[in-house]
Order: C-alpha cells, then sequence, then structure tokens
C-alpha cells in the first residue's frame, strides 16, 4: 500500500520534469511499459493466493488509473504549451500594412527622352538609334575633327581596347553626332540622284561618356542631337523647331531663347542656345540648353550629300540637363544612384 502511494507519487514527479512529449513518453513507458514499475506490481499477483490477489489487484489497478490520469494531464498540459508558444511566434499583425508587388515605373530620364521623342515626332522628325561603341571616323573625323583635336585626346574620351581596322581604337561615342551621319549615309544612298532630295529630319537621343565626373557631369550622360538638312533649310527654321520644342516640353509658351555666337567644329557659323522662363522659380536667368549651328559643308560631304545643293542646321542638348530643369532636381548624380528613394517620385 505504502509502495504504491510512493510509486504514484515518483511517477507524477517524472511526468512533471518531463519537458517534451517524446521525454513524457519515455517517462510513461518506466510506469506503464511491459517492464514498467505498475506493470511489474501486477505480474507479482501471480505469486498470491487468490483471495489477497483480489485485494491487492483492486489496489494495484487503483494506483495505475490514477498514474494514467497524470499522465494524461501531464500531455494536455504539454500540448496546451506549446499551441501557446506557437501561437506567440506565429502570431499575425493584422494592424501591418499588407505586403503588395510594387508597379514599376520609368526613369525620369526615360520620361524626359520620350517627351522630347514625342514632341520632334510632332514635328516630321524620324527617331535614330545606333551604337555606343563607335569608330574614330564616326565619332571624329566624320564631324570634321582636326587630328590633334583635344577631344580625341584620352582625357577626354573612353577608348576600347579594340581595333576598327585601321590601326585606331574604337571609342566610347562622346555625342550621339554618329548616329545621325549614319543615318544620313543611309538616306543619302537611299535617295542618291532624287531630285529635289527628300529633307533629312531627324533626331539622335541616347547615352554618351566622357572623361569627367563632378556634381554636374557623370561620365556616362544623355543626349539629343537634332538634324535637319534641305536644300533651303536656315536659322529662322532652327529657331522656330527649338522654341517649339523646349516650350512644348516645359509647357509654357512664357519662355524665350536666344542664339550667342559660339564654335564648333561640326558647324559653322555655330551658336550657343539660351532660354529664360517668364515666370516661376528660375525666372529671368539665362539657362544655357544647347549648342547648334549649320552644318559645315564638310561634314555635308561626310555623310555623302552634295555641300553645293545641301543646308541645314544641327543642335546638340544633355537630356539630363533638361530632366533637372523640367522636374526640379538640383543634383546630377540622383538619376544614376538607383535610390527608389528618389525613383519612385516620377511614377
Ligand atoms: C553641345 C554641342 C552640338 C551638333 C551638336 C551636329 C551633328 C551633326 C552635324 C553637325 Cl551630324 N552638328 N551636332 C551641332 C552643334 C552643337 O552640340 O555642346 N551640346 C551640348
Amino acid at each position: 500500500m505504502e509502495a504504491l502511494s510512493l510509486l504514484v507519487g515518483q511517477a507524477e514527479q517524472a511526468f512533471a520534469a518531463a519537458r517534451t512529449p517524446a521525454e513524457l513518453e519515455d517517462a510513461k513507458a518506466r510506469f506503464l511499459g511491459k517492464s514498467g514499475a505498475v506493470t511489474m506490481q501486477l505480474k507479482q499477483l501471480a505469486t498470491l493466493v487468490a483471495d489477497e490477489k483480489k485485494t491487492r489487484g483492486a489496489e494495484i489497478n487503483a494506483a495505475k488509473q490514477q498514474v494514467e490520469f497524470l499522465l494524461g494531464q501531464r500531455r494536455q498540459a504539454l500540448a496546451d504549451a506549446e499551441l501557446a508558444q506557437q501561437l506567440r511566434t506565429e502570431s499575425l499583425d493584422v494592424s501591418l500594412p499588407g505586403r503588395h508587388r510594387g508597379t514599376g515605373g520609368l526613369h525620369p530620364i526615360t520620361l524626359a527622352a520620350q517627351r522630347i521623342e514625342a514632341i520632334f515626332g510632332s514635328m516630321g522628325f524620324d527617331v535614330a538609334d545606333g551604337p555606343e561603341i563607335e569608330t574614330d571616323w564616326y565619332s571624329f573625323t566624320a564631324l570634321n575633327n582636326p587630328e590633334n583635336h583635344p577631344a580625341r585626346s584620352m582625357q577626354d574620351t573612353f577608348y576600347v581596347d579594340v581595333n576598327d581596322g585601321e590601326g585606331r581604337p574604337l571609342n566610347l561615342r562622346p555625342h550621339t553626332s554618329p548616329m545621325q551621319i549614319r543615318y544620313a549615309q543611309a538616306h543619302a544612298r537611299k535617295h542618291a540622284g532624287a531630285d529635289p532630295m527628300p529633307e533629312i529630319r531627324v533626331i539622335a537621343p541616347g547615352r554618351t561618356y566622357r572623361v569627367d565626373s563632378d556634381a554636374t557631369h557623370s561620365p556616362m550622360f544623355h543626349q539629343v542631337e537634332g538634324l535637319w538638312v534641305g536644300e533651303n533649310i536656315s536659322f529662322k527654321d532652327l529657331k522656330a523647331v527649338y522654341l517649339r520644342f523646349i516650350r512644348t516640353f516645359f509647357e509654357t509658351d512664357d519662355l524665350r531663347i536666344r542664339f550667342r555666337p559660339s564654335y564648333f567644329p561640326f558647324t559653322e557659323p555655330s551658336a550657343e542656345i539660351d532660354m529664360m522662363f517668364g515666370s516661376g522659380p528660375l525666372q529671368g536667368r539665362w539657362l544655357e540648353v544647347s549648342g547648334s549651328g549649320q552644318v559645315h559643308p564638310q561634314v555635308i560631304r561626310n555623310m555623302g550629300l552634295d555641300a553645293e545643293r545641301c543646308i541645314g542646321f544641327a543642335f546638340g542638348s544633355g537630356v539630363d540637363r533638361l530632366a533637372m530643369l523640367r522636374y526640379g532636381v538640383s543634383d546630377l548624380r540622383l538619376f544614376f544612384e538607383g535610390d527608389l528613394r528618389f525613383l519612385t517620385q516620377f511614377k
């Protein structure tokens, strides 16, 4: 009798000491298993006479039921604790904002380029595309750059360690003019002998590269050049086209432009184009927005055209600069850092 209540107490302690369901099953085996303490008691009944068997058997069964009851209690307690722990770690905060797949957006430079293409497209300009790695001839010679011009130096232009087949290394195009030369050559071949020759009206937007890096210069930047060549295209056409472009781009007619004499090897005469807003935060300041000029006769010839018949203008503007002015961006580098806090503002 004494031994049985001791056994029940031992079982209770062993069950309480079990920290996991597996440990509890081990403890159960020690008492209720094939050679467990309770089972051994039952086996010893065989040695008793019938009378004693009956009373002793009833006592052992009562103890066994207590042990089974204690086991069931502990099982439930461990299961409850496991559930509580699971609820703590897997809790769901329904007040958190949902996770959603963000919609992408176009880069502000792309948005600006698309506006530029649409505006010139409405004035009959085609859009040229071409390689970013160019030959010396397309980047410099065709544009009337003398052999020793500093633009050709390694201080100004990036070179690629690949030969163009004529002993000169290829370069990362320092302007988008090569695309216009290629476009004009294809045009000249296609319309050879045509009288009058159909006009060339094209813009060339794209990435360009120069050895230059500070707050206002990036080694990779974007340019848009324009070219209009025909038999009677003059500076007044350039002025009309550029004014219409810039007013549409900034969505205001309260904006003036002026031409300032300048020099480029590929145009003669040449001019810088400045613009001034009549209102707004930049009101009253002349801002340089483009280089321009009448295409040099040598460049016309390099296009495969007759310089006696063909005349026209070209211009080159910085897309990054135009985008900065339009979107009010103060630092050029923001465009190229890939910071989503900046980029998502343009969606
Ligand atoms: C600048 C100067 C300019 C051109 C680019 C050009 C292109 C051909 C023929 C002649 Cl195919 N000219 N482009 C002309 C004048 C100026 O850009 O500093 N732009 C930011």
